[in-house]
């Protein structure tokens, strides 16, 4: 990884006039670590800018330089392209046509599904954050990482480790956002930003879904589910909604959560979540979707009384396929 870091670091060092592209949807990570590396191309007196196909959400513009993320539209031709945090060129989305006609391109990101699709890649699914991978590249260019470096690496790392608590929270992680809050991060402004900050939207449908919550299986099935009403009474909009499951799985006792919403007039999306043996994958196959054994979703047409029953249904079927091993 080393290597292919050093192989990148020669291309910035020797040429001029660098797009930085991270993935549609952008979360702390794509922000932080391109952010952070255009900071660094700045500090070495290069010509750079920083594309992403969708806007930088509310919750990331105190970031130093956010208001410098262009859309691919606004953006210029440049001949080298570095993709930051994207598994695939897919990510990319419209900014990909700027990836496509440079000259020549890098591609540093931590998923290991990444095929490498540039021509320099540098990949590292060790790593917990495309951030980790940044902090490293910046020690081989002649940068100094100041407090604005440092609050984009750290928020990188940071929202990539949930806080530094998923086990992808390595020594060398813990090492490298050590280094960052010497360098001058505000660890406590950044999590109150991240962690602490909720629109009055969200908490108001979330305190809904709370309200309208059963247990079922002898506790150890939560379920709840919200209407087009409900996000209306609340003034909330569809990511308001991101987390409501998760609050529901870790409640004590409850070894799988389904949150169920509409999403147009008979449409219900269900997320799932399962805490230890069961297999919510399974349930989402059926549900004609899918996802991972501990995380996935599906889709339902009909009314919410009719998804609710269906989705307790090939839940309890799962719960009793691991009942032994809870
Ligand atoms: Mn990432």
């Amino acid at each position: 990884m080393q290597d292919m870091l050093q192989h990148i670091a020669e291309l910035i060092k020797e040429k001029d006039g660098f797009t930085v592209i991270t993935h549609v949807s952008p979360d702390g990570d794509a922000l932080g670590s391109s952010l952070a590396l255009y900071a660094a191309l700045l500090q070495m007196g290069k010509h750079a800018q920083v594309v992403c196909q969708d806007e930088v959400p509310r919750a990331y513009r105190f970031l130093p330089r956010a208001e410098a993320v262009l859309l691919p539209e606004n953006a210029l031709q440049t001949e080298y392209a570095i993709s930051v945090d994207c598994a695939d060129k897919q990510r990319l989305g419209t900014a990909a046509a700027l990836f496509d006609a440079a000259k020549e391109t890098a591609n540093i990101d931590h998923h290991g599904t990444n095929i490498g699709f540039a021509v320099r890649n540098a990949v590292n699914a060790k790593a917990a954050a495309a951030g980790e991978m940044i902090a490293v590249l910046l020690s081989m260019l002649p940068v100094t990482v100041d407090k604005a470096i440092a609050t984009c690496l750290y928020t990188a790392i940071m929202t990539d480790t949930g806080n530094f608590a998923y086990n992808n929270t390595k020594p060398e992680t813990l090492r490298t956002a050590a280094a960052l809050l010497a360098a001058g991060a505000d660890n406590t402004d950044i999590h109150r930003r991240i962690y602490a900050t909720v629109p009055f939207a969200k908490q108001k449908l979330l305190g809904k879904a709370l309200a309208a919550m059963r247990l079922y299986a002898d506790g150890k099935i939560c379920m709840t589910g919200l209407t087009l009403a409900d996000f209306a009474a609340c003034h909330a909009e569809k990511p308001d909604s991101d987390g409501i499951v998760e609050r529901l799985r870790d409640i004590e006792g409850v070894e799988i959560a389904a949150f169920i919403r509409e999403q147009e007039a008979g449409v219900y999306k269900i997320s799932m979540r399962s805490k230890m043996a069961a297999d919510v994958s399974r349930v989402a196959g059926e549900l004609g979707g899918g996802g991972h054994k501990h995380a996935a979703g599906g889709t339902v047409y009909g009314t919410l009384a009719q998804t609710e029953e269906k989705t307790l249904a090939l839940c309890e079927r799962a719960l009793k396929e691991v009942w032994k091993e809870l």
